[in-house]
C-alpha cells in the first residue's frame, strides 16, 4: 500500500498479519458490530441510507434503500449475499480487501445481516482465487471461535470462474448449483433472490464499508465524497503509472490527482486513453484527467464510474489492439442466453481481428457501428452493453486507428515492445 487519502478500508493493510482477528481486534475490529447490535434492524437500515453509500459493484445503487427493499419478516429465512466474484478486466479492488483485511468483510457480514433479518450470510467468491478462500474460511472460523457470529453462519462458496456469475441473479443461480444464466428482472433478488427468498445482494467493498460507517455515523461518511457520491473507495490504477495500486480517497477525486499519488505516467510517455472502472466504462482520454470521479461526474463525461479499475495506457498502445484484447474477453464469456451478445460478440471479435490484422474494409467499420449499436440496449443482462461499450466509445475518441486497420496492421503502428511496462 502506498500514499491513501482516506485510510479507513485499507488502514490496517500494512500492519503485522493483518489478515488475522488478533490485528483487526487491535485497531478497533468487532467495536462497530458491538454498536450495531445495540440499535434496532430498522435503525441500521436507516443509517446507512442516510450515509448515502451506494453500491460499488459497479452499478451504484443506494445500499440502504435495497435493504429497506425486503419485504416485512413472514417467518422464512432471508439472505445476503456478498457478492465477490470479481472478475472485470482490470477490476482488482476486492481481492485485496479479503487477502489483508477479511474481518472487516465479516464484520461488515455481521452487521448488515442483523439490519435485515438474515440468519445465514454467503460469500460467493471466483474461484481461481484459493488463496482468497482459504483465508476468507480461516476468518469466519477465527470469528465464529471467538463468538462474534451469535448464531450468523457464513457460508463461503467458490465460484467455477464464469465472469456471468459476478451478474446477481446469475450468481444465484450458481449459488444454488445451477448453471449461472441472469434471470428476468423484476423480480429483483430483494423480493425473489435465493432459493426464491428475499435477498440482499451486494459486493464486498459495499459491505466492508459498513463497519466504517456504523463507527463513524452517517455525516462523517457524507462529509467525504461528493453531495450524491458519498463517502470514500479504492481506486484501483494499472498500467502505465509509476506506482500501480490500490488508493483510497474520496469520491470525486480527479485521475490528475491520483496520478500524483501514483508517482504520474511511466518515464517519458504520455497520457493516452484510460478506463474510469473496468473495461465496462467508455474509454476516456487525456481530456479527461479533471473530471470528479464520482457517479455523476464520469457520467457527464460520457462514461461510467463502474469499479474504479483505473487501466492507464500510453501512447504507445493500439486502441484497436485493446478493444481487441476485450472484445476476446465478452466473447469468451458471453453465457450464450439472448441472440444480440451471443451472435454480436462472436461478430465484433471477427471484426476487431480483422482490423488488428490491418485487413479490413471500410464496410467493417459500419459492420463494427451496427453490431455494437444493436447489442446495447437489446442484451439480457449488462455483460453484452458491456462488449458494446469500448467499440463504440474507441471509435468514438480514436476513430483514424480503427480506419488505419483497413491497411496496417496495430503491430506495425504500434510495435508491442514499446508498450511494454517500463
Ligand atoms: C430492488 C429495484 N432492487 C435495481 C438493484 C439490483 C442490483 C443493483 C444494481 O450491474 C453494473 C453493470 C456493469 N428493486 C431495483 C433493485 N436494484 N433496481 O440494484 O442493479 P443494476 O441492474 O443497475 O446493475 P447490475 O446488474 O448489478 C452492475 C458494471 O456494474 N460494472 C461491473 C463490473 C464488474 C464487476 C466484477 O468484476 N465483479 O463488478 C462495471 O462498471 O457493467 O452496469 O443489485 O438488484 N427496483
Ligand atoms: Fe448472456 Fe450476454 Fe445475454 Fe447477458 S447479455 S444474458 S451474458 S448472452
Amino acid at each position: 500500500m502506498t500514499d491513501t487519502l482516506t485510510p479507513v478500508l485499507s488502514d490496517i493493510w500494512d500492519a503485522d498479519r493483518s489478515w488475522t482477528l488478533a490485528t483487526y481486534r487491535e485497531h478497533g475490529g468487532y467495536r462497530a458490530l458491538a454498536r450495531a447490535r445495540e440499535l434496532a434492524p430498522a435503525d441500521l437500515v436507516e443509517l446507512v441510507k442516510a450515509s448515502g453509500l451506494r453500491g460499488r459493484g459497479g452499478a451504484g445503487f443506494p445500499t440502504g434503500l435495497k435493504w429497506s427493499f425486503l419485504p416485512p419478516p413472514d417467518g422464512g429465512p432471508r439472505y445476503l449475499v456478498v457478492n465477490a466474484d470479481e472478475s472485470e478486466p482490470g477490476t482488482c479492488k476486492d481481492v485485496p480487501v479479503m487477502l489483508a483485511n477479511p474481518h472487516v468483510l465479516i464484520e461488515g457480514v455481521a452487521i448488515t445481516s442483523a439490519a435485515i433479518g438474515c440468519e445465514h450470510a454467503f460469500i460467493y467468491l471466483r474461484g481461481e482465487v484459493v488463496h482468497v478462500y482459504r483465508r476468507l474460511l480461516a476468518a469466519v472460523r477465527e470469528a465464529e471461535e471467538a463468538g462474534l457470529l451469535q448464531g450468523l453462519r457464513i457460508t463461503v462458496h467458490a465460484g467455477a470462474g464464469a465472469y456471468i456469475c459476478g451478474e446477481e441473479t446469475a450468481l444465484l443461480d450458481s449459488l444454488e448449483g445451477r448453471r449461472g444464466q441472469p434471470r428476468l428482472k423484476p423480480p429483483f433478488p430483494a423480493v425473489a433472490g435465493l432459493y426464491a427468498r428475499p435477498t440482499v445482494v451486494n459486493n464486498v467493498e459495499s459491505i466492508a464499508s459498513v463497519p466504517g460507517i456504523v463507527l463513524g455515523g452517517a455525516e462523517w461518511f457524507t462529509g467525504l465524497g461528493t453531495p450524491k457520491s458519498a463517502g470514500h473507495g479504492l481506486f484501483s490504477l494499472s498500467g502505465h503509472v509509476r506506482r500501480p495500486g490500490q488508493y483510497e480517497a474520496p469520491l470525486g477525486i480527479t485521475l490528475r490527482e491520483l496520478l500524483e499519488l501514483a508517482g504520474g505516467i511511466r518515464e517519458g510517455h504520455r497520457l493516452k486513453f484510460w478506463t474510469p472502472g473496468g473495461s465496462s466504462t467508455p474509454i476516456l482520454t487525456d481530456a479527461h484527467l479533471d473530471i470528479p470521479l464520482d457517479y455523476e461526474g464520469v457520467a457527464g463525461a460520457g462514461s461510467m464510474l463502474g469499479t474504479r479499475a483505473l487501466q492507464i495506457f500510453d501512447e504507445t498502445v493500439s486502441v484497436v489492439r485493446a478493444v481487441s484484447r476485450w472484445i476476446d474477453f465478452y466473447k469468451h464469456e458471453s453465457c450464450g442466453k439472448c441472440t444480440p451478445c451471443r451472435e454480436g460478440t462472436y461478430w465484433l471479435q471477427q471484426v476487431m481481428h480483422r482490423l488488428e490484422e490491418g485487413r479490413g474494409t471500410p464496410e467493417d467499420i459500419r459492420t463494427l457501428e451496427d453490431v455494437a449499436g444493436n447489442i446495447l440496449g437489446r442484451s439480457f443482462c449488462a455483460l453484452g452493453d458491456a462488449a458494446a461499450t469500448p467499440v463504440q466509445s474507441g471509435l468514438e475518441h480514436f476513430r483514424e486507428e480503427f480506419e488505419a486497420g483497413c491497411h496496417t496492421p496495430a503491430r506495425d503502428l504500434f510495435p508491442y515492445e514499446a508498450s511494454a511496462l517500463a
